[in-house]
């Protein structure tokens, strides 16, 4: 049922696999990150977006170089540490018909940048927001960042003694409308959820445990494929139907959440986890709390809220980018500038 495709033959816009790649990757050999690169484009491929209309943003990481390496064709800001939600933002406000995705790590979202996440994930802009939660800073040789778990250690055994900020938690408290989590190894899960994410309209928040293979892959490392294929605890089975596949398949209501996205796609999850309800935003965080709590990894939907309005929405922007207006339209006529040049003498 509806399996992203990643054919080599063309999409429904025409276009290859190809034509959705992006530069050779720099990153080291295995780090979960470039799985999600793979991931993103094959989202955008199986769409059929065309790269031209998406946005990437980042910050700076390992995780912020990942925009280079999918989607040449697409715009591009690659932003100062912590500070992209503020870049993307703007980008947004001046040109509504840009799709965009950030793409940032547990350092650049959840250290330096936890001052402009909040506010990202409290406004409910339009864009997929993905963290690559690796629980240290890779770029810079390793050093615990504010994911990481009390108790790991790294390489060296330095113990982390400090409590773990989770980034879905603190999303879904804030009010985001789309929150996830993720494992850069879960090919099946991580496809839906991003395609679901690109459908969304609204902030859809996934944090992804992407390990890094040079600095946080050892035992003692709650972030490595090791301990991800052990504690992994998913909530659903999840599949999507993308609006352009008008397919009609039956399923079990007690046992299938189905959820309408923006644009008429559906997100269905199959419930591994009786009674948890992705629309209760209290019980999701308390669900959170609790998994941390046991050592385990709770992924899948945890929150979806399909109708809220967005904050373009909100403030009524102008549908035209603000870069193709006339210049009437965007300075106040004469009239209004004499008026205030003499109410001010
Ligand atoms: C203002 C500023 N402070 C510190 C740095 C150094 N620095 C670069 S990347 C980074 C952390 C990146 O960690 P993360 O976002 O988790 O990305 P990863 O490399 O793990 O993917 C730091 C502290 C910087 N570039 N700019
Ligand atoms: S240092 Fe870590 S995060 Fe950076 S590219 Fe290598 S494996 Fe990935
Ligand atoms: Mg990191």
């Amino acid at each position: 049922m509806a399996a992203p495709t990643t054919a080599p033959g063309p999409n429904r816009i025409g276009l290859t696999v190809v034509e959705y790649r992006g530069g050779k990757t720099t990153l080291c050999a295995g780090c979960g990150h470039n799985a999600i690169s793979e991931r993103i484009l094959e989202a955008y491929f199986d769409l059929g977006v065309p790269p031209e209309r998406v946005a990437k943003f980042s910050g700076i990481g390992c995780s912020s170089k990942s925009p280079a390496y999918f989607m040449s064709r697409s715009h591009s800001f690659n932003a100062v540490h912590g500070r992209m939600p503020s870049v993307a933002t703007g980008a947004l406000l001046a040109n509504k018909s840009l799709l965009a995705i950030g793409v940032s790590g547990d350092g650049d979202s959840a250290s330096i940048g936890i001052g402009q996440f909040v506010h990202l994930m409290r406004r409910n802009l339009p864009m997929v927001y993905v963290i690559e939660n690796n629980g240290v800073y890779g770029l810079t040789k390793g050093q615990f960042s504010a994911t990481a778990d009390p108790g790991s250690t790294l390489k060296t055994g330095a113990v982390n003694h400090l409590p773990a900020i989770d980034t879905c938690a603190l999303a879904i408290q804030l009010g985001a409308t789309f929150v996830g989590r993720s494992f850069s190894g879960d090919k099946k899960q991580l496809s839906a959820m991003l395609r679901a994410a690109i459908a969304h309209r609204g902030t859809a928040m996934l944090d992804v445990v992407s390990p890094c293979v040079t600095f946080n892959d050892h035992q003692g490392s709650t972030k490595s494929y090791a301990y991800l294929k052990e504690h992994d605890e998913p909530l659903q089975e999840l599949s999507f139907i993308p609006a352009f596949e008008d397919i009609a398949v039956e399923y079990d209501p007690g046992s299938t959440v189905e959820v309408t996205l923006h644009d008429g796609s559906r997100l269905r999850l199959k419930k591994l986890e009786e009674g948890y309800d992705p629309s209760d935003r209290a019980r999701a965080v308390a669900r959170l709390l609790e998994a941390a709590r046991e050592g385990d990894v709770l992924t899948g939907v945890l929150f979806v809220d399909p109708v809220a309005p967005d904050f373009l929405a909100r403030l009524d922007t102008v549908e035209a980018p603000l870069a193709t207006l006339p210049e009437g339209r965007v300075r106040p006529p004469s009239a209004a500038l004499d008026a205030i040049n003499e109410s001010l003498r």
